[in-house]
């Protein structure tokens, strides 16, 4: 990876491209605790927050503000819509699973990238096989407790051993900030994929394009092969 990759503030140049994608308009709400006040004051676009540096190199993203936090005693992520049998999990019940633990760069589209996260939840195949997968099934969408952000894959996608409903992140409990108590972890792909402060999860014939696919970004994120981009980790 070359140097302007690393370095965190080097961000005018991809705030040109996204207005280049027409995204300019998509506001974003930046604010919580990772960031600092002139931070603030400063509204990215996009899916977004490149323009600013900030602690740890993650940027807080919310297309909502802020968001009500869920306590991980009553928080519930349901499985639903074309399955066998729907049901609600607990933090307890997604304990209950063979755990995974993934280390990978996290690579948001618009260029900022934070090197070897380690992430640990259940791999999504494994909770889809314990509902049963409806034959009629071709797609999984994701709803979020945000109320408003939305991502899905294929089937063939969600069955990857890759993609995970992280319940830590960098050994500890994933923070409301970066969408806990449940996130999805989309390793191969852009961080917009990995929705945060997921709550719903339900089976679709037909594959619903996520928020950021409706304002025009890949619905398949490719890191380094998606978004007209070519900046895959080496
Ligand atoms: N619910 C929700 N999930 C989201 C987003 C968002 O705005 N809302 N932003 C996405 C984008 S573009 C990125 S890069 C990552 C950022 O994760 P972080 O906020 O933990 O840094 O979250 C993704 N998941
Ligand atoms: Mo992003």
């Amino acid at each position: 990876m070359n140097e302007e990759e690393r370095t965190e503030g080097s961000p005018i140049g991809r705030r040109v491209v996204l207005g280049m994608l027409g995204l300019g308009a998509a506001g974003v709400a930046v604010g919580a605790s990772v960031q600092d006040s002139v931070s603030r004051a400063l509204a990215p676009v996009g899916p977004i927050g490149d323009v600013l540096p900030a602690a740890g190199g993650f940027r807080y993203y919310s297309v909502t503000g802020s968001v009500k936090r869920r306590s991980p005693a009553t928080h519930r992520v349901t499985v639903g819509g074309l399955v066998d049998k729907p049901q609600a999990f607990g933090m307890a019940d997604l304990a209950r699973f063979p755990q995974t633990a993934l280390e990978r760069d996290f690579q948001c589209v618009t260029g900022w990238r934070v090197l070897d996260v380690e992430w640990v939840g259940v791999v999504l195949a494994d909770l889809l096989d314990a509902v049963g997968v409806s034959p009629k099934a071709r797609a999984v969408q994701f709803t979020s407790f945000d109320g408003v952000y939305t991502e899905s894959l294929t089937l063939d996608q969600a069955l990857r051993r890759d993609v995970l409903i992280a319940t830590q992140m960098e050994g500890k409990p994933v923070t409301h900030d970066h969408g806990g108590p449940t996130r999805l972890y989309v390793a191969p792909m852009y961080g917009y994929k990995s929705l945060k402060w997921l709550k719903g999860i339900k089976l679709t014939e037909e594959l619903i394009p996520g928020y950021w696919a409706g304002l025009g970004y890949d619905q398949h994120a490719w890191v380094g092969k998606s978004n007209g981009r070519t900046d895959a980790p080496t």
